[in-house]
């Protein structure tokens, strides 16, 4: 028999992985599930906008479209610089606004003339969305791009030629520079050069895109991939599900309220998870009279709390300057935001600790919720307040637990309570309602020998993917 020629230490292993397949052959995902393209952009959490074209110079916020087009000369454009200083910051990537409103483009585009190519730039033979999809190849980030289709100059918009143009701009971007993780399609949409509003065809739109680029994410008010969280502060709220009930709205027609994007719908009938857009800077374009209020890398830290530690991702805008350059302010603010992100999360006590969960009423240790997967997970029963247990071999001074679901099974758990016990003594309870990729929370510091997790709604039986418990600083807690 084959149990007789495996040595107990084989044995071993391969008792606790046919569990484990065993188990998760049991769970069924609960629909709607993140495509992989969704599951693949979750796990980036943190990447960078860019915001440069002609407005850096003209120290506008939007264009009027009548710019000429020799304003955009920029004196030393780096794009490797913007990405080693993304690269530095723990961005995964970069989405930079190829067109914004003005529509000026970064690019030699074929389909209009109010582009790079008619500007003094490297004597119109320029090209930003090479060199910086290049530069974002050579440092390993993806490469990302937002295409206004709100456009001020295109002498067509406002006709139904328009969306040939958008089209026909989609396709060039997608074959020259692709590929792409994120396609970000603007919600503000205004009047063109001729006074006449754009009836875009956004079926087409779509339809292009995810045939041309199956596997770009596509970014809208209401996705389909990823929806605007509803505020452009970069919060997402305390309870933020993934799912979006889309029926009924039409992109650029009105989307659900912002409070419903902000929180998703529980019931949502779309996996249509919240991205956080945000400035590093009041503007989303540079101007000089702003490197006085960049935010601090402890504002940042508290940006990330409430993004990323909500379940969200966060899009983090950094403008270039007139010369092409990321300023230091900004360099200086993203380095030391990472810098506190890495300390802060440096030791994870749970490596510290045992970790016991019940199944079937049999109590089993486990190393699944520090393996670092997202996709590994545990099952844990409702109203169980004994179900997962972390025990310390001493006493821990801690204030941050962090929390993941498999999103692969689809987000289920609506509500939880973490438990800290010093010597079999409830010291502190922390109730909350959402997880889904990640779940931050924050509190008083607190001197605990075990951690018990009880979750007290699911819409079906509740996973845990990971788990994380720190001591953070005390001033990076987060405030309401
Ligand atoms: C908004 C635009 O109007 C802003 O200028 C900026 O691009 C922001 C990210 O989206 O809708």
């Amino acid at each position: 028999m084959i149990i007789k020629i495996v040595s107990k230490k084989v044995f071993l292993p391969v008792a606790v992985l046919l569990n484990t397949l065993l188990l998760y052959a049991q769970v069924k995902p609960l629909f709607p599930i993140p495509s992989q393209r969704q599951q693949q952009h979750s796990e980036m959490e943190f990447y960078m906008f860019v915001h440069f074209g002609p407005n850096t110079f003209t120290d506008l916020e939007w264009g009027k479209g009548t710019e000429h087009e020799e304003v955009f000369n920029p004196s030393e454009l780096d794009c490797n610089q913007w990405c080693r200083i993304a690269k530095a910051a723990g961005a995964k990537g970069i989405i930079i606004t190829a067109k914004h409103h003005d529509g000026f483009c970064l690019w030699p585009s074929k389909y209009s003339t109010h582009t790079i190519a008619y500007s003094k730039w490297k004597n119109g033979k320029g090209d930003v969305l090479k060199e910086l999809s290049k530069a974002c190849k050579k440092n390993n980030l993806k490469f990302g791009v937002y295409l206004s289709p709100w456009d001020r100059n295109h002498p067509q918009y406002g006709t139904a030629a328009y969306n040939n143009v958008y089209m026909n701009m989609m396709k060039e971007i997608v074959h020259n520079y692709g590929p792409l993780f994120e396609f970000w399609w603007d919600g503000a949409n205004g009047e063109g050069p001729n006074g006449r509003k754009q009836m875009y065809d956004w079926h087409r739109f779509e339809s292009t895109l995810r045939t041309i680029a199956p596997n770009t994410c596509i970014f809208s008010d209401i996705g389909p991939d990823l929806r605007w969280v509803g505020n452009e502060e970069g919060f997402a709220g305390t309870t933020d599900w993934n799912l979006l009930d889309t029926a009924g709205f039409t992109r650029g027609m009105g989307a659900p309220s912002t409070d419903t994007l902000t929180t998703g719908n529980i019931f949502g009938k779309n996996w249509v998870p919240a991205e956080c857009d945000v400035s590093i800077r009041p503007g989303w374009f540079y101007h000089d009279s702003e490197n006085v209020k960049v935010k601090s890398p402890e504002e940042l830290f508290e940006l990330y709390l409430k993004s990323v530690g909500r379940g969200a991702s966060l899009l983090l805008n950094v403008p270039p300057d007139k010369q092409g350059l990321i300023s230091t302010y900004d360099s200086t603010a993203l380095i030391k935001f990472k810098q506190l992100r890495d300390k802060n999360f440096k030791d994870n006590l749970l490596s510290h600790s045992k970790i016991y969960y019940n199944q079937n009423r049999v109590q089993h240790t486990t190393t699944v919720l520090n393996d670092n997967n997202y996709s590994s997970f545990i099952t844990t029963s409702l109203n169980d307040s004994d179900n997962i247990k972390i025990d310390f071999p001493k006493p821990e001074n801690f204030n941050c637990i962090i929390l993941s679901e498999p999103l692969q099974m689809g987000q289920r758990i609506s509500s939880f309570t973490v438990s800290l016990l010093n010597n079999n003594q409830t010291v502190q309870q922390i109730s909350a309602t959402t997880i889904g990729h990640k779940r931050i929370l924050t509190f008083p510091e607190t001197v605990a020998t075990s951690i018990k997790i009880k979750v007290n709604g699911a819409k079906a039986t509740p996973l845990i993917s990971e788990a994380g418990v720190y001591r953070i600083r005390d001033n990076l807690v987060e405030k309401e």
